[in-house]
């Protein structure tokens, strides 16, 4: 849409609008947060989120700046208090993240008595419906609504720069529309990091990506019944100037199923934080193991019959989606691991963690008391190691030549009956008659859970001959936890393997985690993540990235794929998985936002391009070589004279983002190619001579 012709486009103004701003959801939250230190360095005052407020967690990550503040801009102190005056509540403050980004938190609860009034209009500016017994897509309705009334104010008040509003998913894509039929004089991007029929899809039994082309998507939407919350999506992909996702697998899918193909792909990349000394993360997985060893003595209390030595863990976590993340896959080819290991008697054992929250109860009892047996003991060895130590330094330092005493104590001098007594009893509190849980807490659901059920069917219950062990731990981890007292970053450090056998994962943060963690992981060929990583590294497995075919094997063949690689990898000595930790850690650099960022960079411009053409003359170098953005960074960071698709001379090859695949170009064109890389259509042969023309 091309607007006014009068702003400034160089010292553009960004919002960031989601609904996971300062408010820990999913995936988007790491993006917005991760993303921040770079982008507010940038922007510095001229970038701001946007967000619905949550008190909860706004009362401890947000810090509110005073309106008065010099901080706040005339215009921005103004829209505010014309919409604080016309009854909308909101925070305008400091994120209290790296980089301490400014957001403004909009309480959508001030707006609910204009909810019909808006529905109505919804319906009647753009046809989209909404049931009232939806109370999420009521929420990104009201939200919506408040977003297009600040922007059309804040922008009718400011009108020297140009204004660029991102949008993060369909939840805040409502005022999309609303910015395009009331003409705001604002430019927008819009982030799918997911599709909603994509999301539905997958988690039923569908062949979802041989048949992405002839999906009937409002039948499809209507049967699921979220039809209207599809329109939603649909109308903020069709609204925006730019349309971008998160990798070329997912832009491949929003192209069939909302009929967009996007402009460009926006990668998800991770703050990457250096130690100064290269081991010093070798040293975090040793001292946060201990802690996890810790947890599996307690666990497996009266059955702690193998040796943590010789101990791997290996887990899955994220957001519950038993198909999607590829939790079925994962307990399958665990069931298919055991096997194989006690066929090779394997020393080995594998304790595999699945950390996904599900609705329950409470920690079982069993759990609780596993812990408390295994710390009454500690405390009793700790208490009797001490008296020891007296006993002994007081008998050897009285020790008396002329004396006919022998120089060292007899044992039953130093461990006393009543010592022995306590030992036993401790000792006799760790009987247990039952086989150590699989699961930790108690569910709500326990009969119907699709990964109890799982485990159940192929019979993993942590029986001594097992030598794969279970553990489910239905709640994300955190340091205040009773039993495993880690935060998920800590916990990804003690473990060996992560594994993530997605079928259904647009980017797919957990691996990437991993990597920058210097921890070996597996995705699969289905992930963005996965795409990445094949199509940038040559024997990816050698640098502990296992890529999972889910595309050309059938699912037993895949099963069979994950199963190897897991087995592969319980073979690896000590020696071989430092090695291979330290060749991981090293990929890091792929995926910092230093280099996912410019992709970013590149849309914003594109948004500017497409809404106000006339402010461009041609030089628009001039906006991406801005002291401190992304290309400034990488032409001082390299010597490379490399050429390739977006920046010309002086990116150097090696930073490639995804993106830069035949994505986003320097023109206003968007995608310039029918090729996604890294994920091509089933039936397209041809595609295959295309890709090689890149200057890879
Ligand atoms: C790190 C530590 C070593 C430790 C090793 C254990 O590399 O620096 O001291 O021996 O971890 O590795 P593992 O793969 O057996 O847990
Ligand atoms: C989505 O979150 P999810 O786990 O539901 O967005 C993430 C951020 O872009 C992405 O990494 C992930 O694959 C998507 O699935």
């Amino acid at each position: 849409m091309s607007l006014s012709n009068t702003r400034d486009v160089k010292s553009h103004l960004l919002f960031e609008i989601s609904t996971e701003v300062a408010n820990r959801v999913g995936g988007i939250y790491s993006v917005m947060k991760s993303k921040a230190p770079s982008t507010a360095r940038y922007y510095q005052d001229r970038y701001c989120l946007i967000g619905p407020l949550n008190p909860k967690s706004a009362d401890t990550e947000v810090e509110e700046i005073p309106l008065e503040s010099h901080l706040v801009s005339d215009h921005l102190r103004e829209t505010i208090h014309s919409m604080k005056s016309r009854g909308i509540k909101c925070i305008y403050g400091r994120w209290l993240i790296e980089g301490a980004p400014r957001v403004l938190l909009f309480d959508t609860s001030s707006a609910y008595h204009n909810l019909d009034e808006w529905k109505s209009d919804l319906w009647n500016v753009a046809g989209i419906p909404s049931p009232s017994a939806d109370s999420e897509t009521n929420e990104a309705i009201i939200f919506g609504y408040i977003v297009a009334w600040f922007l059309g104010e804040f922008s009718s008040r400011e009108t020297g720069k140009a204004i660029i509003a991102h949008f993060h998913e369909w939840l805040a894509g409502i005022a999309l529309p609303l910015c395009r039929k009331r003409r705001i004089d604002v430019t927008t991007i819009f982030t799918t990091h997911a599709t909603l029929l994509g999301r539905y899809l997958c988690a039923g039994s569908v062949d979802f990506y041989n048949n992405l082309q002839w999906f009937d998507v409002d039948a499809e939407a209507g049967k699921r019944g979220i039809y209207h919350r599809y329109c939603i999506e649909r109308a903020a992909t069709h609204s925006c100037d730019v349309f971008t996702t998160v990798s070329h697998i997912t832009a491949y899918e929003a192209e069939h199923l909302l009929k967009r193909k996007p402009d460009g792909v926006l990668p998800n990349g991770l703050n990457v934080v250096k130690f100064s000394a290269m081991h010093e993360f070798q040293n975090l997985h040793a001292v946060m193991k201990e802690k996890i060893n810790d947890f599996i003595r307690g666990h497996f209390y009266g059955h702690y019959d193998f040796d943590l030595d010789n101990t791997l863990y290996f887990f899955i976590a994220g957001r519950y989606e038993y198909r999607n993340k590829g939790a079925d896959m994962f307990i399958e080819s665990l069931a298919r691991l055991n096997h194989r290991l006690k066929e090779v008697n394997s020393p080995k054992t594998v304790v595999a963690f699945i950390i996904m929250p599900a609705k329950t109860h409470s920690y079982t009892v069993d759990t609780l008391k596993g812990q408390a047996v295994i710390k009454a003991l500690n405390d009793t060895v700790k208490g009797i190691q001490e008296s020891i130590g007296k006993k002994l330094f007081e008998y050897c330092a009285r020790y008396n030549e002329s004396e006919d005493k022998p120089t060292t104590p007899h044992l039953d001098e130093l461990l006393s009956s009543s010592d022995k007594v306590l030992l036993k009893r401790r000792v006799f509190a760790l009987k247990r008659n039952t086989l150590p849980p699989i699961v930790t807490h108690n569910m709500m659901d326990d009969s119907n859970d699709p990964i109890l059920n799982q485990i159940r069917r192929v019979q993993l219950f942590n029986h001594p001959n097992d030598r794969v062990k279970i553990i489910f731990h239905p709640e994300f981890l955190s340091a205040n936890n009773p039993i495993l007292p880690l935060d998920y970053d800590e916990f990804v450090r003690g473990c060996h393997l992560g594994v993530f056998p997605s079928y259904y994962e647009p980017w797919g943060y957990t691996p990437a985690e991993c990597t920058v963690m210097g921890v070996p992981s597996i995705t699969t060929n289905l992930s963005g993540f996965g795409c990445y990583m094949e199509e940038l590294i040559d024997n990816s497995f050698d640098y502990g990235i296992y890529i999972v075919d889910r595309r050309m094997k059938s699912v037993d063949e895949s099963i069979d794929q994950l199963t190897h690689y897991m087995f592969e990898f319980s073979q690896k000595s000590r020696r071989q998985r430092i090695n291979q930790r330290n060749r991981t850690e090293r990929l890091s650099d792929l995926l910092d936002w230093k280099r996912m960022g410019i992709e970013y960079h590149k849309a914003r411009e594109l948004s500017l391009r497409r809404a106000y053409p006339h402010s461009f003359n041609d030089d628009l170098n001039d906006l991406l070589s801005a002291p401190g953005s992304p290309k400034d960074y990488f032409n001082q960071s390299s010597s490379s004279n490399a050429t390739m698709g977006g920046f010309g001379n002086g990116t150097p090859l090696g930073l490639m983002t995804p993106g830069d695949l035949g994505s986003l170009q320097e023109t206003n064109e968007g995608l310039s190619t029918d090729d996604y890389i890294g994920f091509r259509l089933p039936d397209n042969d041809d595609d295959e001579n295309e890709t090689e023309s890149y200057p890879l």
